[in-house]
C-alpha cells in the first residue's frame, strides 16, 4: 500500500514521465514564459501604473519647495490654503509637512509628494468610510507629482502606513475639503 510517509517500493525514480506529467509540464513552462513576456505588455497596457510624474530631487531641494509654497499660502484655521493648484507635502519624521490643507471639492490639483528623510506611506482615506482609501509612498530623493480630486467635501485623514521609526503610529495628518467656490 502506498503512503504518503514511507517511500515507494523498486526504483521508482527511474520511472519515465508519463504523457499526462510531460503536457501538464509543458502548459505549465509555456504559461511562465507568457506570464513572463506579459510583464512587459502591462507597463504599456491598462491603468495600473501609477499616476502622475516623479522626478529625483533631495531632501534639501524638496524641504526649499516646500518652504516656497507654504510661504505663497495662505493660513486659516483649517490649514493651508494653497495659492494655486499645486499643493506641496513632505513626509519627515515623524509628521507631514504641508498638512493640514484646505482644498475645494471638484477641483483637480497637483499634489507633490516627497519625504525629507526617509521612506514614508502616504495612506489617504474618507473620515467617515474606510473602504474608500488609497495608498502611495513618499520616498527621499523623489519628488511625485499626482493629479488628485476630491469630489465632494468633507475630512481625509492621511496616515504613514510605512513604518519609519518610534513615532511611526502618531503620523498623521488631514485633507479638509471644503464646497468649490468658497
Ligand atoms: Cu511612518
Amino acid at each position: 500500500m502506498s503512503s504518503p510517509i514511507r517511500s515507494p517500493d523498486g526504483n521508482w525514480w527511474d520511472n519515465p514521465l508519463a504523457s499526462t506529467e510531460k503536457k501538464w509540464l509543458g502548459a505549465s513552462i509555456i504559461t511562465a514564459v507568457i506570464l513572463f513576456g506579459w510583464m512587459f505588455g502591462w507597463m504599456h497596457i491598462g491603468d495600473q501604473n501609477p499616476t502622475g510624474r516623479t522626478y529625483t530631487t533631495s531632501s534639501a531641494q524638496y524641504r526649499k519647495q516646500v518652504a516656497a509654497y507654504k510661504e505663497k499660502a495662505t493660513r486659516t484655521e483649517q490649514g493651508l490654503r494653497p495659492a494655486g493648484r499645486d499643493v506641496y507635502i513632505a513626509g519627515l519624521q515623524f509628521g507631514f509637512d504641508g498638512l493640514p490643507v484646505v482644498l475645494e471639492a471638484g477641483r483637480e490639483y497637483r499634489v507633490h509628494l516627497g519625504s525629507y528623510d526617509v521612506q514614508h506611506g502616504f495612506s489617504v482615506r474618507d473620515e467617515d468610510d474606510l473602504i474608500q482609501q488609497f495608498n502611495l509612498q513618499m520616498l527621499p530623493g523623489y519628488e511625485w507629482v499626482v493629479p488628485m480630486t476630491f469630489d465632494d467635501p468633507g475630512t481625509y485623514r492621511v496616515v504613514c502606513n510605512e513604518f519609519c521609526g518610534l513615532g511611526h503610529s502618531g503620523m498623521q495628518g488631514k485633507f479638509v475639503v471644503v464646497e468649490g467656490g468658497s
